[in-house]
């Protein structure tokens, strides 16, 4: 594996940071993860925009341009042949001293992991996951931004170790007056009577590239998609429920809490999302230029 660690390719084992990297020391920096489908990078320009907003959002400012950053994005992926596969990008706030201070940080590092990533056994892809209610809250907005998809995911990481202590492989997360926000890395959909809804980012949600993409798919289908703000009863006597991320991509969830959704398999309008969203894919991305082609 050819790792892009500030302008150069090292190996894996060449690629490293300084103990004094702040995004180490204080999990200060930014991140985002990308698909590549078929030789295609998924959303390639909104996954940039949406890094360099989280650095603006942290006063980090990153030494490439969003053009640059588009292109070494793409020549990591050309360089390891990966037709398939998931892209880590990362911006640290570089080395400093050991105080908090950001301003001592002189430079950001830059880091494109392109490699492979699976979420969830395959079989849930098939028969839909189980959740569980985490206790842990999304932090409230005034506390720290949902949108800055920041290198400290210790409040995520909680959730998920709620859920998969529980036996589930995700788990709802609240927000503060108790509403559904989202999950530990994925977007929440319901299905009720032919129509969808989600919560609004405003809810405590990321505003998921996936998410956005579902719900451009849904209008294009037909069917109708509204964001609302919903409590876990919304989830409980929903017909369907599914997930969406990059990651995760589109799943089905059929329980949450041990009590069962809709029929507890997916049901067909999560059939129907996650079979556009397989189309899509094939043609919505940024053509990467591999090696020994024209
Ligand atoms: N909510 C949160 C909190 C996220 O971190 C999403 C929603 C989905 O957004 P996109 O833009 O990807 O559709 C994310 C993204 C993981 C993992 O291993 C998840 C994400 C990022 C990196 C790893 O579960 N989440």
């Amino acid at each position: 594996m050819k790792i892009y660690l500030d302008g150069q390719f090292l190996s894996e084992s060449d690629a490293k940071i300084s103990v004094f990297d702040h995004g180490l020391l204080y999990g200060d920096g930014v991140f985002e993860g990308i698909r590549i489908y078929h030789g295609r990078i998924f959303r390639l320009a909104a996954h940039i925009h949406r890094l360099f907003e989280s650095a603006r959002a942290i006063c980090m400012e990153i030494p490439m341009t969003i053009e640059e950053m588009e292109q070494a994005t793409l020549d990591t992926v050309a360089a390891n042949g990966l037709q398939d596969g998931y892209i880590r990008l990362v911006v640290t706030r570089g080395v400093g001293s050991l105080g908090l201070n950001p301003f001592q940080c002189p430079k950001p590092s830059i880091i494109i992991i392109a490699g492979t990533i699976k979420l969830y056994p395959a079989e849930r892809y098939e028969k839909g996951l189980h959740l569980i209610t985490c206790a842990t809250r999304r932090p409230t907005p005034a506390a720290l931004s949902p949108q800055v998809k920041s290198l400290n995911y210790l409040n995520n990481v909680m959730a998920k170790i709620e859920a998969i202590q529980a036996g589930c492989e995700e788990g709802i997360m609240l927000n503060e007056q108790g509403y559904v926000a989202e999950c530990t890395g994925d977007n929440v959909f319901v299905v009720k009577n032919g129509k969808v809804s989600t919560p609004p980012v405003s809810a405590g949600a990321l505003d998921g590239i996936t998410r956005q993409a579902v719900i451009d798919l849904l209008a294009q289908l037909g069917i109708p998609c509204r964001e609302v703000m919903m409590t876990r009863h919304e989830l409980y006597t929903a017909d369907e429920c599914f997930l969406t991320g990059t990651a995760a991509e589109v799943i089905a969830a059929v329980q949450l809490d041990r009590r069962v959704i809709g029929t507890g398999t997916p049901g067909p309008v999560t059939q129907q999302v996650i079979a556009a969203f397989h189309e899509l894919v094939k043609t919505d991305g940024a053509q990467v230029n591999y090696p020994g082609e024209a």
